[in-house]
């Protein structure tokens, strides 16, 4: 292990110079220490692009790390979630392939799911990780666990994260709302789930929202996980600082936040201007603000790539847009789990004081942006080459970080909780159904004397009201044909 870490350092460091050199001269900076950079994911769950402060002008909440990121680097304001909900998600971003390529060709996993990703498929981590990354995610996984179902949680939980590239895991299953409620560690579980808990009666509209019954760990405290998430990625970060600081670390934080139920700690339960939503969401700010602050104590912030984003958009609907003036999605059209803009449009911020100069940071920048695209990218930042057949369905959008060169990804495909597909290319969007594939009614309405689907301008129409279906045939006749070939196009 020792003779392969040393090839892998020297192979890194051989791989990573060039880039190194001339990007650093770039941004003015000598070349100095000649090492990859440290990568900090973090992936919230359900936040909308719509509730970071300064990014529209109805956010209402305050979210005052959230905007420090994106002053001291980029926001992407056209970046998508290869999926409108969780797993497939996490998978697209975990492995840089789309999710439905796999068996699941909708909805999400459960918390007695088995593993999605495939063992033999390389992943963001397990790249990093053969090229001397130390690897460590914490949070929620929702990727399911154990070759097959239902799992059983006094077994090893392999597959899961440790199969996927993590050398080092803590977290929860599945989504805070899903039996059963336990923290497993590496391949194993904390605790058992030896006792049950009844469903939560919390009422989603004003309210809390709910959990399902189930089993649960004794001790496990729903309202605990975020601050426990946000205690292990403070963690993680200064203990690579004291045993391992000569290696990169990739660290991955899965947020269960602000996916319901919303618990915000005490502290931020006077926040005022979306009811208890932004009241955790400000507890999420708050949680960013502590992984901010461990990398500046450690002394790590310049070296370290940090990108902020979420799964999905903000499960935000119509009554909550009645009662609220927030707008959670900024002014798209839709919320979570649709195929609107609501759905999958997504919060992306890029930080990376060494190779982003002063001069660029704070900019907004327009290029169009899959989160299938962060293994590429980040695997390009840490000078390592993408293995052969991985990432299909990834582009590295690299140059852009480091020269604000124009993107490569010329379209993208968009996926709903129920399986509608869209396709994506300059302004135009072409969703293969009608209705919204999602949470918001009508899910599906069946075409009867008009089109099948549904053409939408974004640039003249960006709340998607506009169907030109009908007069722009031709249009949607050529999306439906490239959404065929990016679908049947052969992403083993
Ligand atoms: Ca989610």
């Amino acid at each position: 292990m020792r003779c392969r870490s040393a090839f892998n350092a020297i192979y890194l460091l051989l791989a990573w110079l060039p880039l190194f050199v001339g990007c650093s001269t770039l941004v003015g900076h000598p070349p100095q220490a000649v090492r990859a950079p440290n990568i900090v994911v973090i992936l919230a769950d359900d936040l909308g692009s719509g509730d970071l402060a300064d990014t529209t002008e109805r956010s209402l909440i305050p979210t005052p790390n959230l905007a420090r990121i994106a002053a001291e680097g980029l926001r992407f304001t056209d970046a998508h979630s290869p999926s409108a909900v969780c797993t497939p998600t996490r998978y697209g971003l975990l492995t840089g392939r789309y999710a439905w390529r796999t068996h699941m060709r909708q909805g999400v996993l459960g918390g007695r799911s088995p593993a999605l990703i495939e063992t033999t498929r390389p992943t963001l981590p397990s790249i990093l990780a053969a090229a001397g990354y130390r690897t460590s995610g914490a949070g929620k996984w929702h990727l399911g666990l154990q070759s097959s179902g239902p799992t059983d949680y006094s077994k090893p939980l392999d597959p899961g994260p440790t199969s996927a590239g993590f050398e080092r895991w803590w977290g929860i299953p599945a989504s805070l709302d899903m039996a059963p409620y336990l923290y497993f560690e590496d391949a194993r579980a904390v605790a058992q789930p030896t006792e049950k808990i009844q469903g939560s009666a919390q009422a989603r509209k004003g309210g809390r929202g709910f959990w399902r019954g189930g089993a649960i760990a004794p001790g496990f405290r729903h309202e605990q996980v975020l601050p426990d998430t946000a205690a292990r990625a403070v963690a993680e970060i200064e203990r690579h600082h004291e045993l391992q600081p000569a290696e990169p670390l990739f660290l991955y934080v899965a947020l269960s936040a602000p996916h319901t139920p919303w618990m915000p700690a005490k502290r931020f339960q006077t926040v005022e201007g979306a009811g208890v939503y932004g009241q955790f969401v400000a507890h999420v700010d708050a949680v960013v603000g502590e992984i901010l602050d461990a990398l500046d104590r450690t002394g790590m912030t310049d070296d370290t790539l940090l990108l902020f984003t979420s799964d999905n958009g903000a499960h935000w609907t119509a009554s909550d847009r009645q009662q609220f003036e927030h707008r959670a999605n900024g002014n798209w059209r839709g919320q979570k789990a649709d195929i609107h803009e609501g759905g999958h449009r997504v919060p992306l911020l890029v930080r990376w004081p060494d190779r982003i100069g002063s001069p660029r940071r704070g900019e907004s920048n327009d290029t169009l942006i899959g989160l299938t695209d962060l293994l590429p990218t980040l695997v390009a930042a840490a000078g390592i080459e993408v293995p052969a057949g991985a990432a299909p369905d990834g582009i590295s959008f690299l140059p852009t970080i480091v020269a604000g060169a124009d993107g490569l990804r010329e379209s993208i495909v968009h996926h709903s909780l129920d399986g509608m597909f869209a396709f994506r290319q300059g302004p135009w969007k072409w969703i293969e159904g009608l209705g919204s594939g999602g949470f918001t009614a009508p899910k599906r309405i069946q075409p009867s004397d008009g089109p099948s689907g549904q053409l939408y301008h974004l640039e003249d129409d960006p709340g998607e009201l506009n169907n030109l279906a009908t007069t722009h045939a031709e249009v949607a006749e050529r999306l439906q044909r490239q959404l065929d070939q990016v679908r049947l196009r052969e992403a083993p």
